[in-house]
């Protein structure tokens, strides 16, 4: 059936409010990404007042920046800009699954449980290092919309949420780290300041 004028011209509101970029990584992506040692990482994030355009701007340009770089998440003060913006794409192959942003994302509850995963950071490539962290969380946030949602995650959404999060607090995944040995090792290896981190044990 034909969809009617107001149908269409809601649609291509949507489209033109959503955020989807391609994921084919680019050469020369729109944003820098700060690594270890930089001033950016460790400024807290500000709340953002109002979704806008300028506000989804930036999430497109962060997502290219993430699918150049082959990352699964990518919070805002990584490329320099002190907002409490997120987004994060677990399945960056597939074209046809949408990314996820979170806008001033606030955790509400936290599991019992925790796990142990080896996490990396596109601020500190080439570092992998186990990190424990509650398995589940529960958060609220505004999405690209500005409209306001709740999600419960587990596995890996749920880790890469309490990742993302920490870059808005200016922590990052190796002041988590407990293994001082391998956390010696590996940012010696990779060629990063042990004063860098800012251990929280
Ligand atoms: O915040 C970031 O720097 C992104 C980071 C997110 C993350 C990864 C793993 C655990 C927690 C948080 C990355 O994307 S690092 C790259 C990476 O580990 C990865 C890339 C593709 C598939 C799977 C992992
Ligand atoms: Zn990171």
């Amino acid at each position: 059936m034909a969809r009617s004028f107001a149908q269409l011209a809601r649609t291509a509101e949507q489209g033109h409010r959503s955020v989807h970029v391609p994921k084919e990584p680019l050469d020369q992506p729109p944003l820098t990404i700060h690594r270890l040692g930089a001033k950016e990482l460790r400024t807290a994030a500000r709340r953002i007042s109002k979704v806008d355009e300028a506000v989804r701007d930036l999430a497109r340009s962060m997502l290219l920046s993430m699918y150049a770089a082959r990352g699964i998440g990518l919070a805002a003060p990584q490329v320099g800009v002190p907002k409490q913006l997120l987004v994060i794409d677990l399945d960056i192959e597939e074209a046809a699954t949408p990314p996820m942003v979170f806008i001033n994302p606030e955790i509400t509850a936290t599991g019992a449980a925790l796990t142990t995963y080896e996490e990396g950071c596109l601020s500190i490539p080439k570092v992998y290092l186990d990190v424990v962290r509650p398995a589940e969380v529960e958060l609220s946030y505004r999405d690209e919309q500005g409209r306001p949602r709740r999600l419960k995650a587990d596995g890996l959404l749920a880790r890469c949420i309490q990742h993302e999060m920490d870059h808005l607090n200016g922590v990052l995944f190796v002041d988590h780290v407990t293994d001082a040995l391998s956390l010696n090792e590996e940012l010696q290896q990779h060629g990063f300041e042990r004063d860098h981190v800012q251990s929280i044990r």
